[in-house]
């Protein structure tokens, strides 16, 4: 059968189909012909603003499950009967996995165990993907290295120590069960759907408010740390990628480029023609007790195997992104109402925590 055709006959389950990469991705193999399911929780608020955004809610079925309850996630399964399964879903923030470490680990750890559990009890012949992060090279990310597949793990926050078990869990199916399962160990991505909370978007969503006059100032924590940061909608093409290939494997997928936060506020102030020396603040408060130095990916396993490789990089990402952000704010002074960002938590004066050091 052709590529187009075995596509059209595709079935995907995607969990958390409501986050950056699931609403990417979701869109992605829709464009491939495939029928998408997604997970999404039972929140008070509904959360499909980047469904919404990208014109696909009404294409997408919907599929209630969490990763805490197995019941759910079996159910999703059986419903949607897929021929892939995208394990996005998890609480991904860093810093908030220092405040809730045991639900973190809930989630995005023994979720993961869940999930497979009901693969491996209900349909074994699925594809499976893993989320799996540069996260889990940990403290083992110092400058001038470059992390590969056969760099050693050395996670340090909950987060990390979360997904290196649902790393490992993923091979334990995998070499274990006979499950077609992939880890991919994908390092930074950002777009202009990024959550609010991460700071490539806390940034240029600043920058797009300053510029308008919306607002005039921008508290950061560690200004030094270095990451590696790509483009989100290549970086969901390496996901469907993996699930093509004859056997399954686990890719670093990267730009291979590292900077730092404080370069990131210098270029994208300066794609305002602002000066990021007159807005920026360190609030000591946002630093975590742990932040990973320095990340720099080194994706050449996937260029050579999934004929993957980064073409947006560091600058034309910001650009785009602050771009984004200034289109959306001047619209929003217009007077148009956006279903475009759920709104961020309040400010850290309205937030009760005993944590100081939140992260940020
Ligand atoms: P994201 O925007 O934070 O999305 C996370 C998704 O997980 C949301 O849809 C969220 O649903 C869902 N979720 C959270 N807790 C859940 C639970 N208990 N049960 C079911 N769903 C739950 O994250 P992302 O940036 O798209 O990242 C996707 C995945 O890749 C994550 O696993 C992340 O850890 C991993 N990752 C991300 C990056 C990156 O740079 N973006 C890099 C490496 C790995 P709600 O909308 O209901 O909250
Ligand atoms: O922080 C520093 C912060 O929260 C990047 C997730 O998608 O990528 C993401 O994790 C760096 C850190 O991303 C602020 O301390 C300074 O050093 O944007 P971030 P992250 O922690 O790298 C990985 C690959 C994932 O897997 C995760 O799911 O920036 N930083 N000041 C700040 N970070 C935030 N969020 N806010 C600040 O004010």
């Amino acid at each position: 059968m052709r590529e187009e055709e075995r596509a059209k006959s595709m079935r995907a389950l995607i969990t958390g189909i409501t986050g950056q990469d699931g609403a990417l991705l979701a869109q992605l193999l829709l464009g491939k012909g495939y029928q998408v399911f997604g997970t999404y929780r039972r929140l008070s608020t509904p959360n499909f603003w980047r469904l919404q955004h990208l014109g696909i809610l009404s294409k997408v079925s919907l599929v209630p499950a969490d990763l805490i309850d197995l019941a759910s996630l079996v159910e999703a399964i059986r419903v949607s009967d897929p021929d892939e399964v995208y394990n996005l879903a998890a609480q991904s923030f860093v810093g908030a996995s220092f405040e809730q470490p045991i639900g973190s680990g809930e989630i995005t750890g023994l979720g993961v165990t869940r999930l497979l559990e009901a693969i491996r009890q209900t349909k074994p012949s699925v594809r499976f993907y893993q989320a799996s992060t540069s996260e889990l090279y940990g403290l083992n990310g110092v400058e001038g290295t470059m992390q590969s597949e056969d760099t050693p793990f050395q996670p340090s926050s909950p987060y990390a120590i979360a997904k290196l078990s649902a790393y490992w869990t993923t091979r334990v199916y995998r070499e274990g069960y006979d499950i077609f399962a992939a880890n991919g160990i994908l390092f930074n991505h950002e777009s202009p759907i990024r959550g609010l909370e991460f700071v490539t978007r806390k940034v240029t969503n600043a920058v797009a408010r300053i510029k308008l006059g919306l607002q005039d100032s921008l508290e950061l924590g560690n200004m030094d740390a270095k990451r590696d940061w790509g483009y989100a909608p290549e970086y969901v093409q390496s996901m469907w990628l993996m699930l093509q290939q004859d056997e399954p494997g686990d890719f670093v997928i990267a730009t291979g480029e590292t900077h730092s936060v404080e370069e990131l506020c210098e270029v994208a102030f300066r794609c305002a023609e602002l000066r990021q020396e007159n807005y920026v603040s360190v609030d000591k408060g946002l630093l975590r007790p742990i932040d990973v130095k320095c990340l720099c990916g080194d994706s050449s396993k996937a260029e050579r195997v999934l004929g993957w490789s980064p073409k947006v990089k560091f600058a034309e990402l910001v650009e785009l992104m602050v771009d984004a952000d200034l289109r959306r704010w001047k619209r929003w002074k217009e007077g148009e109402t956006f279903p475009w960002d759920a709104v961020n938590y309040p400010d850290d004066v309205n937030v009760v925590s005993t944590m100081k050091n939140r992260g940020g």
